[in-house]
């Protein structure tokens, strides 16, 4: 095959990179990046276009239909995308075996095979752009995945841009205030690629298990009306108001003397340790006790769940954050399911809002603002410089 371009030689300069950029396993499409500097001579090895024009009148950006030569005797229909002068898509049929041999293929001509993060990371301009394109293969929600999309379009990067020369022309308040409204989001930005953990507790036969069924929408746990039924924590994930949210089903909190229920309640308690939010499920007819007090006023991030409201008979008291439901006739449930987003987010950045999404993010630019706060500004402008770094590996841009 070399003797069709003897121009071409992988080696000189850069080197060629390639990756399945899609997951293994049975799909109808598959995708290969390629990273190339030698983009049309690569591409004229393998590829015939069905069109029959040379690629080099193939403008950046198009899409061209054709045939890729796999091996001597096995041709694969697919699609090129020439996203730049750098970059292109090759999109064939899913599965792992055509991708398999289009890669094979690259690196008999001399392409490396790489990893779709590394990819991903060589293939960015800035590593701001770099760590969003790779948290975005995590969003669990489109409403997660179209914040990070905002961050890889420049959103954070150009609020630290302007930070840092608000820093650079002594404008240190301004810069001051800004660190602090980006670091407000910093709980929310770090969940953009991790749910919110929701943790269902209470006394036994409460009705935690109905209650998580009938916030997911099907019956993850089983239900039964025999105090204990709940032993180990049940995890199910789920979405609400466009938020990813892992939600725990617990045992019963009692004294008990079965090793294996008490194992249980151990683990319940150990969950809510780690809990973004709790839910403390309690019959509306219980006393009014310290422990349904502690869930409403001495508990920000708690809601105390009166449930069996269709049984109740007693007056509710007035105590904020408590919410009377029935799992039976799900009187009340959407107004919880409400609650639970307004308490795990409160305040919804709007499109397009600056969001620092990694824990190095956030330690910079708390570093950062200390350093202006102890008025060292050349300190704070070099962190904001180390956080609007590229690696020095990303590619010149088409
Ligand atoms: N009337 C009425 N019954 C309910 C309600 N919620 C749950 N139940 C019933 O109460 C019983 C216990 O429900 P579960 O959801 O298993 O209670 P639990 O708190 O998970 O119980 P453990 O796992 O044993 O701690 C079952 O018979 C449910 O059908 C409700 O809102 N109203
Ligand atoms: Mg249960």
């Amino acid at each position: 095959m070399s003797d069709q371009t003897p121009d071409f030689d992988p080696g000189k300069d850069k080197p060629s990179l390639a990756a399945i950029l899609t997951p293994q396993g049975r799909g109808a499409i598959a995708t290969i990046g390629i990273l190339t500097p030698h983009a049309i001579d690569l591409v004229n090895r393998f590829f015939k276009p069905a069109n029959n024009r040379p690629l080099t009148q193939v403008p950046t950006g198009r899409i061209l239909f054709g045939k890729w030569r796999v091996t001597p005797d096995i041709m694969e229909e697919l699609i090129i995308h020439f996203h730049s002068s750098d970059t292109l898509f090759v999109h064939c049929h899913g599965g792992t075996v055509p991708a398999a041999m289009i890669l094979r293929s690259l690196k008999a001509s001399g392409c490396q095979h790489t990893e779709w993060n590394i990819f991903a990371s060589v293939s960015s301009s800035c590593d701001i752009e770099m760590a969003a394109r790779i948290a975005l293969a995590s969003a669990q929600t489109s409403r997660t995945a179209a914040i990070l999309m905002d961050q890889f379009h420049g959103a954070l990067r150009r609020v630290l841009t302007r930070i840092q020369e608000h820093v650079l022309t002594k404008r240190y308040a301004l810069a001051a205030g800004s660190m602090a409204a980006l670091l407000r989001h910093a709980e929310f930005g770090l969940h953009l690629t991790k749910p919110w953990k929701v943790v269902v507790m209470g006394a036994p036969n409460v009705g935690k298990s109905s209650l998580v069924n009938a916030i997911v929408g099907f019956q993850r746990s089983i239900v039964f009306n025999e105090p204990g039924t709940t032993r180990d924590v049940v995890s199910a994930s789920t979405a609400i108001d466009g938020w990813p949210i892992e939600i725990n089903d617990t045992a019963g909190i009692r004294v008990s003397s079965d090793p294996i229920e008490a194992e249980g309640i151990a683990g319940a308690k150990q969950h809510a340790e780690k809990a973004d939010l709790i839910l403390f499920v309690s019959d509306p007819n219980s006393p009014w006790d310290g422990e349904k007090k502690r869930h409403t006023v001495h508990t920000p991030k708690s809601i105390l769940v009166q449930n069996k409201s269709d049984l109740q008979t007693s007056q509710l008291s007035t105590a904020p954050n408590q919410i009377l439901t029935s799992a039976v006739t799900g009187e009340g449930i959407s107004d919880l399911i409400q609650q639970i987003a307004d308490l795990l987010v409160p305040f919804p950045p709007a499109r397009g809002s600056a969001i620092p999404f990694e824990e190095s993010h956030l330690e910079t630019l708390r570093n950062a603002k200390t350093h202006l706060e102890k008025q060292r500004p050349s300190q704070a402008a070099n962190c904001l410089a180390e956080l609007l770094a590229s690696s020095g590996h990303a590619p010149a841009k088409a």
